[in-house]
């Protein structure tokens, strides 16, 4: 694909097909949003709305209903992202594109989001990065084999959760083992409980329709995982073609990163399908993704018997009694208590205060609905 560069207005955007916008997920509500956006009017200079596809510094490179259009940060936008910098006009995001008469596009706005991949920065001192946005669908994706790790499944799948999005897992590369259905589903009841499971073998097309029902409704997937675990070639297989270069086949080196942008893709059949480089460490911004991701341990810990339970040495504690029976990895609960830890101090960092607050507020409200719920479910 090529991007038509900020000079050349060759196509009247805004005299273009509306099936374009649709297909990359463009309603009646973005419709709304990209009107109430629009505070200027310029007779000159037509604004249209834009979906971003990949972003540099200070520029994107946008698909809008004329095609591809690139597009330089506005004033206003400048202005948004110095007072934050998760406004940064990212992957995904719907945006007011500005044409001005000279033949240069700039984005005036960035169309409020409806979901957001954030990933809090690991000891580091920003305020996160912004993986993608109005994603519908997180597709949550790890290798079958040849060594699946449970530990990062559980961790994408938080974030997945606190995005807003419905997560799902796909565990690919199921031709390299014989067990590969046992496997996935002893892995998905484990850690990827109430979520579908997929499981695909990508250069034979299997395992792809449930992937390709989310694209046909044009909603937008994107896809998350490890360097390595074949999202690029998961791209490929739904779109049937090259659209991204992979690591050598058969291949098993990790971290040779050979996705290196964060990019959105629109399907044949409308739909679009976000690849993202492999993620080498993914911090958590919250602790609400975890309440879902872990809710076998807290629908257990309602029947400690102290309601502060650490589940370490406790008299009592239904947690350590569910290890002992192997109803429980331990596994999982160490799993648990590291990702807790690591989203308390999250919390206190970004904004102790409120963030500590926020946490607590969600945490009673499970707990409250996991009481109100099973005592339902005593009385009947
Ligand atoms: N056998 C087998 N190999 C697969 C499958 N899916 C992907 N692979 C291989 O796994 C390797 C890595 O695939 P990529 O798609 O490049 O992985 P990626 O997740 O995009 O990696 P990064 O871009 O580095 O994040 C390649 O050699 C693929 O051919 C599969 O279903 N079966
Ligand atoms: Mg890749």
């Amino acid at each position: 694909m090529t991007f038509r560069s900020a000079r050349d207005a060759a196509v009247p955007a805004h005299l273009a097909s509306a099936d374009q916008l649709s297909r990359l997920g463009f309603d009646d509500r973005w419709d709304h949003a990209f009107h109430e956006a629009s505070t200027i009017h310029l007779p000159d200079a037509p604004a249209f709305p834009a979906r971003v596809v990949r972003t540099d510094r200070g520029a994107c490179d946008t698909l809008s209903a004329a095609g591809p259009v690139r597009a330089t940060w506005g004033a206003d936008v400048v202005a948004a992202v110095a007072s934050d910098p998760l406004a940064v006009p990212s992957t995904g995001d719907w945006v007011r594109v500005q044409a001005w008469p000279d033949g240069n596009h700039t984005v005036e706005a960035v169309l409020p989001r409806r979901t957001a991949v954030v990933r809090a920065q690991v000891g580091g001192t920003s305020s996160g990065q912004v993986l993608a946005t109005n994603v519908d669908v997180v597709a949550v994706v790890e290798g079958l084999y040849p060594d699946p790790d449970l530990g990062r499944i559980e961790r994408l799948m938080a974030l997945a959760w606190e995005s807003g999005a419905q997560p799902r897992l796909v565990l690919t590369k199921g031709d390299l083992g014989h067990d590969a259905a046992e496997l996935a589903a002893e892995i998905g009841g484990q850690v990827a409980a109430g979520c579908p499971v997929d499981v695909t073998i990508a250069h034979e097309g299997e395992g792809l329709d449930a992937l390709r029902e989310v694209l046909a409704d044009r909603a937008t997937l994107a896809l998350l995982g490890a360097s390595g675990v074949g999202k690029s070639t998961l791209l490929n297989a739904l779109l049937g073609r090259e659209a991204m270069r992979t690591q050598a086949l058969g291949a098993v080196h990790k971290g040779r990163h050979t996705t290196v942008t964060r990019e959105l893709h629109l399907a044949p059949g409308g739909g679009a399908v976000i690849d993202t480089p492999g993620l080498r460490s993914v911090g958590l911004q919250g602790g609400e993704g975890l309440a879902e991701v872990f809710a076998d341990i807290d629908g257990l810990a309602l029947d400690c018997r102290f309601s502060d339970c650490a589940h370490d040495r406790e008299p009592g504690c239904a947690v350590q009694a569910a290890i002992d029976a192997g109803e429980l990895p331990e596994r999982r609960l160490a799993s648990w208590r590291k990702l807790q830890r690591e989203a308390a101090y999250q919390a206190r960092r970004v904004d102790a205060r409120l963030r500590a607050a926020e946490l607590a507020v969600w945490k009673q409200r499970t707990l409250d609905n996991r009481r109100a719920a099973k005592s339902g479910r005593q009385k009947r």
